[in-house]
């Protein structure tokens, strides 16, 4: 199943089988919340005031009642199974895959933005290559990424609709976050839990490069932050490089 009426086309390996979850549960919640609206109205227009007409006492039916609470109990229950693999896939990778495969980043959240860590060329965080940028993350494609979600102040969320990523940054918890992105190019990144009154314009952009574009833009981060280590008071934003102006002077024009 491959519908694309109401959302952005999936752009991570998991991104087709959590719609496919999505729409399987739009189409049992909607068949039957029309099936209740219509019995609804059906009832009103049916048993509707008329002069000389009294009530009548109903004292339940056993039978009706097991047919009602075991359809959607296995309704429930089937919503379950369907949905299990690509949970534990998306949410528990910690547990199916080995950390080290993947690409690892620190996002932390605040009030009101994201700050990226890279692990730079050396590919590991909390090393001295590492470097920071605000509201830009940039991936590279057919790659799992880990992101160490943390938040320093209130509850965000990491939403980033291209990828089907949504995920709660509570402060005082590191939350692991997997996924793989498939598509190159450029895409939103925004906060899906109310934060504060600057919570919308908590927001950023995601880059997917190719494999060696990204590891070009890692190396020429990495010397724009060596270059500002070494010449201290110059601002990394002057480093001339067309991605981060344009996307820094595009943030600008929000706050
Ligand atoms: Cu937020």
């Amino acid at each position: 199943m491959n519908w694309s009426w109401n959302l952005p086309r999936p752009g991570s390996v998991l991104g087709g089988e959590i719609d496919s979850i999505y729409y399987m549960i739009l189409v049992i919640t909607g068949v039957i919340f029309l099936f209740v609206e219509l019995a609804l109205v059906f009832f009103i227009l049916r048993y509707r005031h008329k002069e000389g007409r009294t009530a009548s006492y109903v004292h339940g039916h056993t039978k009706t009642e097991v047919v009602w609470t075991i359809i959607p109990l296995l309704l429930v229950l089937w919503i379950a199974w369907r949905s299990t693999d690509v949970w534990l896939e998306a949410k528990a990778s910690d547990r199916t895959h080995d950390a080290a495969s993947a690409y690892p980043m620190r996002v932390m959240a605040k009030q009101f933005e994201w700050n990226v860590t890279y692990p730079g060329p050396d590919g590991r965080l909390d090393t001295p290559d590492d470097f920071v940028k605000r509201n830009q993350l940039h991936l590279p494609v057919h790659r799992d990424i880990r992101v160490e979600l943390l938040s320093e102040d209130v509850i965000h969320a990491f939403f980033l609709p291209e990828f089907r990523v949504k995920q709660d940054a509570v402060p005082g918890m590191t939350i692991p976050v997997w996924f793989q992105p498939n598509i190159t190019g450029e895409f939103p990144l925004g906060c899906a839990e109310l934060c504060g009154l600057g919570h919308y314009r908590m927001r950023g952009t995601v880059t997917v490069h190719e494999q060696e574009a990204f590891e070009r833009w890692t190396e020429e981060q990495t010397a724009a932050a060596t270059a500002a280590t070494e010449a201290p008071g110059t601002p990394v934003e002057t480093v001339p490089d067309s991605t981060q102006v344009r996307v820094e002077s595009h943030e600008e024009g929000h706050s």
